[in-house]
């Protein structure tokens, strides 16, 4: 990870190093944070951050489900991000915006500890790998299960769920797979340790419903958004895991991930064993969108403006 100048504390901006934690704030022990993570691309036009009002809102829901007050608005969240990658001076950067329950008390009662918001910001590259996102990658089902419902909600995109994604990543990284996707308390499927699932099968573009224990994607959403667009039928429900082999195409979405092919399962090859056909329209249209190459019809992307490092606004 390549540091920034600056990240964003409860209103401030300091700088990288010192943005430090005590070893006996609450979210180091019980995995009490909530985050976010957001795209931000160079357009011709300076840099654009993608669905950034999205993913505030996403924000301050898990954070809601979680009883957790921000100290701050979803509006001030919005505009600290904007002014966060003008300030660092970056073309193009992942932003991480995560709030814990920090420190003051130790014991499971979260309720006594202050909640610390930061936005953090750095340049990454392709998640799963630049031959990923032409070619695909290789995944297996994982052994693990997600949180069943009325465990860990998962509509909540709180730190403490990424246990289970790393048990999953772990595992597929250590049987020479590139990613894991994983079934629901029901055995149907689910998602990937950090992506959402979609199945392309007789021109139909499939995904799993919230029900299965996935995180409702906001890539998912575009990438929806994208396809019924073009015209295609999409459908939304619970996958059996065999569905996966007899598919003809299969891609991952997420911000990190973005849209990757999946080019084998358990080492069956899908479809042709590379990029599918919708895959590449979907995933052509979606990097066309967000890089404003394409008028942005959807009104996905915020204007960042003149990086600072250009000398004019500091
Ligand atoms: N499911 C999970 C479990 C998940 O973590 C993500 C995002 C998604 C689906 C896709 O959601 P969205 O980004 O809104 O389309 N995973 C984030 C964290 C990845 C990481 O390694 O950290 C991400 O992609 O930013």
């Amino acid at each position: 990870m390549q540091p920034t100048d600056k990240i964003w504390f409860n209103g401030k901006f300091i700088a990288w190093d010192d943005a430090r934690i005590h070893v006996l704030s609450h979210v180091i022990h019980y995995g009490s944070s909530v985050f976010e993570g957001v795209r931000c691309y160079e357009t011709s036009a300076g840099p654009a951050i993608f669905r950034l009002a999205d993913h505030t809102r996403r924000l301050v829901e898990s954070a809601k489900i979680y009883r957790m007050s921000l100290p701050f608005s979803a509006e001030e969240i919005n505009d600290a991000t904007v002014e966060l990658v003008r300030v660092n001076g970056l073309r193009s950067c992942y932003i991480r915006p995560v709030a814990i329950r920090g420190y003051g008390e130790i014991g499971v009662n979260p309720m006594k500890n202050p909640v610390d918001l930061y936005i953090a910001c750095w340049e990454w590259g392709k998640y799963l790998g630049e031959e990923a996102i032409n070619h695909g990658v290789d995944v297996c089902v994982s052994s693990w299960t997600r949180p069943a419902p009325n465990t860990h909600p998962t509509l909540a995109k709180a730190g403490g769920n990424y246990l289970n994604s790393q048990l999953v990543k772990m595992e597929a990284l250590t049987d020479g797979y590139a990613e894991g996707i994983v079934l629901d308390h029901n055995g149907v499927v689910s998602e990937g340790s950090g992506e959402n699932i979609f199945v392309v099968r007789d021109g139909k573009v499939y995904t799993t419903p919230m029900t299965s224990s996935i995180l409702h994607g906001i890539t998912r959403d575009s990438v929806m958004r994208i396809a019924r667009d073009f015209g295609y039928e999409i459908v939304e429900t619970a996958l059996p895991r065999e569905f996966l082999y007899i598919a003809d195409e299969i891609f991952f979405t997420g911000t990190a991930a973005e849209v990757t092919p999946v080019r084998s399962i358990d080492r069956i090859p899908v479809g042709s064993g590379d990029r599918g056909p919708i895959t590449a329209r979907i995933q052509k249209e979606f990097f066309e969108l967000v890089h404003g190459d394409k008028p942005d019809r959807f009104g996905w992307l915020s204007p960042v403006g003149v990086p600072a490092s250009a000398g004019l606004v500091r």
